[in-house]
């Protein structure tokens, strides 16, 4: 039975929907985040070492890394994905891989840039903090973040 160790408000979210496009059967373990840091609990690391979310077991098995489950997955289940010798193969390799290695960075940093002024410090030091996020916001990750989504935008427009 595939095990789904399920971190809240997290990448995990991805592995449910494929689990339930793919029409696998599974279960779900729940994982609350720390109330103060937001990180995953060190329950996770009886799992794996990281203690990232997503990670499943399957029987014996350890999967760890978004990319690594969905492929798991896909094979598992013999459907979704396209045959070794078809055309949509790169295509299908593209969009597996770019999600976590081109469009997570910009929206990883947006996070922590947005909850840089948020957190408490002190008063002297906010408009500083504020300039700062603010700066790298608007200069370099809102662009990219808007690139990726016209670049998306556009690719499904000429797509199935
Ligand atoms: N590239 C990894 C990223 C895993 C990752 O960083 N997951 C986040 C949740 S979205 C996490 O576990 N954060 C909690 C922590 O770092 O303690 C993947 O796609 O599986």
């Amino acid at each position: 039975m595939i095990n789904v160790h399920h971190l809240e408000n997290s990448r995990s979210q991805r592995v449910l929907w494929m689990l339930e496009e793919l029409e696998l059967e599974y279960e779900i373990k729940h994982y609350a985040r720390d109330k103060k840091t937001k990180l995953a609990p060190t329950a996770l690391r009886d799992i794996h070492p990281l203690g990232k979310s997503p990670v499943i077991t399957d029987g014996d098995v350890v999967i760890a890394e978004t990319g690594a489950i969905i492929e798991y997955l896909v094979e598992k289940a013999g459907k979704l994905g396209p045959g070794a010798s078809s055309s949509a193969l790169l295509q299908y390799r593209y969009w597996l891989h770019y999600g976590e290695g081109s469009t997570m960075p910009p929206l990883l940093m947006k996070l922590l840039f947005d909850a840089v002024t948020t957190r408490p410090m002190p008063f002297f030091a906010k408009p500083i903090a504020k300039a700062i996020s603010k700066g790298v916001l608007n200069s370099y990750i809102l662009p990219q973040i808007k690139m990726h989504l016209d670049f998306m935008e556009a690719e499904l427009g000429e797509s199935p």
